[in-house]
């Protein structure tokens, strides 16, 4: 029998406000009304501050560490546009803030994540949010899983889910895709394609041109963009939700961006970037030429961009405020939220932890009828 081609694809890329600020009127026409594209602009530039001051709250101690988002802030906030908040999910990595804001978590609880308090996990009822994953790739499966609870249940709600080229390399990015796929759930796969996981470059963590040919193994419909363009990204992520609530099952969308800070505030991104390819990517700023865009159309200037910092030094300042003046947690807390009914050799653990005198006097009212020596 001659061979014969059994299968052939491609990957259409998507720009339509690119980085000189050209707008592509055949795509972009209507898809984000006026209003929108300031309060997008004005959310950026806020998430964009507050980076700022976690960074500093981090160098003085204040905080254990932090990814900052500078940068990737177009695809949180384009992808966010499509979402809605209190009925559709997001199940994140670390370095999407915007869209999460947007979804209605109060800005506080990344603070409080960051310094480590748990209470900044404990997602509020009517925000449909996992905690962030900062193991890499993990949380993918728990949106593949939430959106075939969603399709059990015929509602028309859809999971975006977060992650980083680098994720992609996890097996449980495969698995999460091959569920998804098989099951036909209703989940959006976001990856914030920003060329590096720490310090590996893209080139040395896939041979593939693109990650967002991946998905074409899984039989899922896919596409790339130009992450830093709130019109592209909205663009896929409109055609991906209107695919995922009809039924039509899961998508992927490869966000081309780049990570304008350093990995996380214990990394620095100068022992291993060549400070062109930054300053490269500096010009392709998403603030900028969503700036340049809305000043062309007379809805920016100069006094605006003044009350916005004002506005964002305001804001950032109260919710540092509030994550720093709440109470302390109680050390025990730990133990609270792992199981309903507390195993007896966890509660052990939890009282006796609060027992100072433990190792002098084992045989105290903690340890009885166990043989564990702690
Ligand atoms: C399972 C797992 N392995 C390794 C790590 C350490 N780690 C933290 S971030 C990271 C790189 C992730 O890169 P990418 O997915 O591209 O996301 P980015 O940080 O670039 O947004 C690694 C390897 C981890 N957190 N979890
Ligand atoms: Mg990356």
């Amino acid at each position: 029998m001659p061979k014969k081609t059994v299968y052939q694809a491609s990957i259409e890329y998507v720009s339509i406000l690119d980085e000189n600020a050209e707008f592509d009127e055949s795509l972009g026409k209507g898809l984000i009304a006026d209003e929108v594209v300031v309060d997008s602009y004005e959310r950026m530039a806020v998430c964009r501050h507050l980076d700022e001051v976690a960074f500093k709250l981090q160098r003085s101690g204040r905080m254990g560490t932090y990814p900052q988002n500078k940068g990737q802030e177009a695809a949180a906030v384009g992808t966010a546009l499509s979402l809605r908040p209190g009925r559709d999910w997001v199940v994140p990595c670390y370095r999407e803030n915007a869209a999460l804001f947007m979804m209605g978590l109060p800005m506080h609880y990344i603070l409080l994540y960051w310094m480590g308090d748990e209470r900044g996990s404990q997602i509020p009822e009517n925000v449909k949010m996992t905690p962030l994953s900062v193991p890499i790739g993990t949380h993918m499966l728990h949106a593949a899983g939430i959106g075939y609870a969603e399709k059990i249940r015929k509602t028309d709600n859809v999971v975006a889910t977060y992650f980083g080229d680098g994720a992609t390399s996890e097996g449980d990015f495969h698995e999460a895709m091959n569920f998804a796929s098989v099951l036909q759930t209703p989940t959006i796969f976001v990856n914030q394609n920003n060329s590096w996981a720490i310090s590996v470059p893209r080139s040395k963590q896939m041979h593939s041109e693109t990650v967002a040919q991946k998905a074409l193994a899984y039989g899922m419909p896919t596409i790339r963009c130009d992450g830093n363009d709130i019109f592209a990204v909205k663009y896929c992520m409109d055609e991906a939700v209107k695919r995922a609530r009809s039924g039509g099952g899961p998508s992927f969308i490869e966000c081309v961006t780049y990570r304008l800070g350093d990995h996380t505030t214990a990394d620095d991104a100068r022992r291993y970037r060549d400070p062109k390819e930054v300053e490269a990517w500096l010009a392709r700023d998403p603030l900028i030429r969503t700036r340049k865009y809305l000043e062309a159309r007379k809805l920016w200037d100069d006094d605006k961009e003044t009350t916005l910092k004002e506005r964002a030094k305001k804001i950032v300042k109260e919710v540092v405020a509030t994550a720093e003046g709440i109470d302390k947690p109680d050390v025990a807390s730990i133990f609270d939220a792992m199981y309903a009914n507390i195993p007896e050799e966890v509660r052990l653990q939890r009282d006796t932890m609060r027992t100072s005198s433990l190792g002098k006097y084992p045989e105290q009212v903690g340890l009885k009828g166990t043989t564990q020596r702690v």
